[in-house]
C-alpha cells in the first residue's frame, strides 16, 4: 500500500518532547515500510545551519531553510518529521505556504513551561534563568503557540505510546497511511 508524503512539523518549547515524539513516530513508520526521515537540531544545526544562532533573524532563517529542505524531501516522496522549536507563527506559516493544502501537518507539542523547565535535561533553562544563555525560548525569547494546529499533543498528560498513537491515527484518518 502506497503512502502519501507529507511534512509532520513538530513545534514546541525546548524539552517539550518534540524530538522524542518525532523519533518514536519515525520508528513506527519504518516498521510499516514508510520512507521517513527526522530533521532536528542534531542533523541540521550542526551542518546546513551551523552558521546560525538564536537571534530572531537566525531562527527565521533556520526555519526557512528547514522548510525548503522539507519541501525537497516531500518531492522525493518521503514523510519528513521536523523537530524544531520554530517559535514564530509567521515562519511556520511560510513553510505551510510552500506546499499543497494537507501536506503540512503542524503538530503542537504542548507541554507547560513549568514541566519543560523541571525536566531540563541539559540544564539549559537553569543557564537561561541565570542569564548565561541569552534569548532562550520561553524565558527571554518568545514562543508563539499555534492557533490552528492540525494536532496538539499534550506530552505532559500522555505517555509516549499514546502520543505516537495520536499522530498515527491522524495520518490514517487523512488517508496518508
Ligand atoms: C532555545 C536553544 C537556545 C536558545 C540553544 N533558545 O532542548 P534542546 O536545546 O536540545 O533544543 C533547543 C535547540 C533549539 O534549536 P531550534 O533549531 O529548534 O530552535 S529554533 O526553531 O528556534 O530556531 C536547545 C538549544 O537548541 N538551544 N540555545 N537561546 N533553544
Amino acid at each position: 500500500k502506497k503512502h502519501k508524503s507529507c511534512i509532520l512539523w513538530f513545534t514546541g518549547l525546548s524539552g517539550s518532547g518534540k524530538s522524542t515524539l518525532a523519533n518514536a513516530v519515525e520508528k513506527k513508520l519504518i516498521l510499516q515500510n514508510v520512507h521517513s526521515y527526522v530533521l532536528d537540531g542534531d542533523n541540521v544545526r550542526h551542518g546546513l545551519n551551523k552558521d546560525l544562532g538564536f537571534s530572531d533573524e537566525d531562527r527565521k532563517e533556520n526555519i526557512r531553510r528547514i522548510g525548503e529542505v522539507s519541501k525537497l524531501f516531500l518531492d522525493a516522496g518521503i514523510i519528513t518529521l521536523t523537530a524544531f522549536i520554530s517559535p514564530f507563527r509567521e515562519d511556520r506559516d511560510l513553510v505551510r505556504s510552500l506546499v499543497e493544502e494537507g501536506e503540512f501537518i503542524e503538530i503542537f507539542v504542548n507541554s507547560s513551561l513549568e514541566t519543560c523547565e523541571s525536566r531540563d535535561p541539559k540544564g539549559l533553562y537553569k543557564k537561561a534563568r541565570a542569564g548565561i544563555i541569552p534569548e532562550f525560548t520561553g524565558i527571554s525569547s518568545p514562543y508563539e503557540q499555534p492557533e490552528h494546529p492540525e494536532l496538539t499533543i499534550e506530552t505532559d498528560k500522555l505517555t509516549i505510546e499514546e502520543s505516537v498513537a495520536k499522530v498515527l491515527q491522524y495520518l490514517e484518518e487523512k488517508s496518508i497511511l
